[in-house]
């Protein structure tokens, strides 16, 4: 068990004494050459019936994102195969749902789920709340990880989704891990959450057992029509403390620098690697918002002398 004072004696220390101490974990659990690049997909776009406060495919905040019917079997296939040949070797779909409810569309998404999986990518969903029986279906299907993020602190929470409990975000979580699919939970930086939040949200990633294998740490991409559209801009530097302190609470974990890389400099997101990120998404588009153009980072990463990571398929067969 991971205390709190611990934790906020981590994310209190001196900036360069913590990025200095995260690398130390990093080059102890990681290569730096391994950087994963990972291709999303809105596979269900808008319509949301949820009030999380960050999010353009809420129904209820007038975005500009209409909603759309979920794509089909084929057009997911053709773009996972093409985010396979730009280097992806993890495809994340996303549905902008409540929860899964069992029927047709389900039953559509399994079958997307087995199909990508076939190409040798690491498959991932984010499709809202599962019970434990959608949880173990998605399994079968061959699903490698289930993402689902508790966003922030408990306590602050309630200020930013009031449609669903924090405890329904760590049920699904159980559920996840108990289907034996690979859990991927991270949070949103830039929403008005105070330090103590930000140590409260570390404190309890950090206690799940087993830790997350995956935590994609986001900064808030503001929306016009959402009621954070508005929210102050996130210093970099407080992003990459959040990273640090991941990166050296959960060791093994890959932590991936999600949405909001817009607003950071090449030179941040250098910073961002260098305390322990090991993933960013890649493609010109997250899931409705834009992302930094494949060709730069591309070039960013050529700059850093950086390899992508090879497909966890081909790991496999080398262990062999
Ligand atoms: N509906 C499902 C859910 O909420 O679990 C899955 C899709 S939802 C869009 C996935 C995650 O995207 C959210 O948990 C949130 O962390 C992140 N996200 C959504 N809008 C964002 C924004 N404007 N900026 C940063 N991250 C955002
Ligand atoms: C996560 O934590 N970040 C990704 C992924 N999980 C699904 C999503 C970011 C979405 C940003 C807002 C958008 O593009 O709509
Ligand atoms: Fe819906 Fe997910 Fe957006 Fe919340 S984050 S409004 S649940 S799509």
């Amino acid at each position: 068990m991971i205390s709190f004072e611990d934790v906020r004696k981590l994310f209190t220390s001196p900036f360069l004494q913590l990025v200095s101490q995260a690398n130390e974990v990093h080059q102890k659990y990681h290569r730096f050459a391994d950087i994963q690049l990972c291709t999303l997909l809105s596979i269900k776009t808008g319509g949301c019936p949820e009030d999380c406060a960050y999010c353009p495919q809420a129904a209820r905040y007038d975005t500009g994102v209409d909603a759309q019917k979920l794509l089909d079997v084929d057009f997911v296939v053709s773009t996972a195969t093409k985010a396979k040949d730009a280097g992806a070797t993890r495809f994340c779909m996303g549905a902008a749902w409540r929860e899964v409810r069992d029927g047709r569309d389900f039953d559509q998404v399994l079958e997307m789920v087995s199909k990508v999986n076939d190409l040798g990518l690491e498959v991932c969903t984010t499709l809202g709340m599962i019970t434990d029986a959608q949880a173990k279906r998605l399994k079968e299907a061959g699903l490698s990880a289930y993402n689902h993020n508790l966003d922030t602190s408990e306590s602050y929470y309630g200020k930013i989704i009031r449609t669903r409990e924090y405890q329904d975000r760590l049920d699904t979580l159980e559920n996840v891990r108990q289907a034996g699919i690979s859990v991927c939970c991270g949070g949103i930086l830039g929403m008005g959450e105070t330090d103590d939040d930000r140590i409260n949200f570390l404190h309890t990633l950090a206690n799940f057992d087993p830790q997350p294998e995956s935590v994609p740490i986001n900064a808030l991409v503001p929306v016009e029509g959402t009621p954070l559209a508005d929210a102050p801009p996130l210093d970099p530097f407080d992003f990459i403390r959040v990273i640090a302190c991941a990166r050296i609470l959960m060791p093994r974990a890959r932590v991936r620098l999600s949405a909001g890389r817009l607003s950071l400099s090449q030179e941040a997101q250098a910073l961002a690697f260098l305390a322990g990120a090991n993933s960013i998404f890649t493609g010109d588009t997250l899931l409705t918002t834009p992302n930094p153009a494949f060709n730069e980072d591309a070039a960013l990463l050529k700059k850093l002398g950086v390899k992508p990571k090879a497909p966890f398929a081909m790991e496999m067969s080398l262990a062999e």
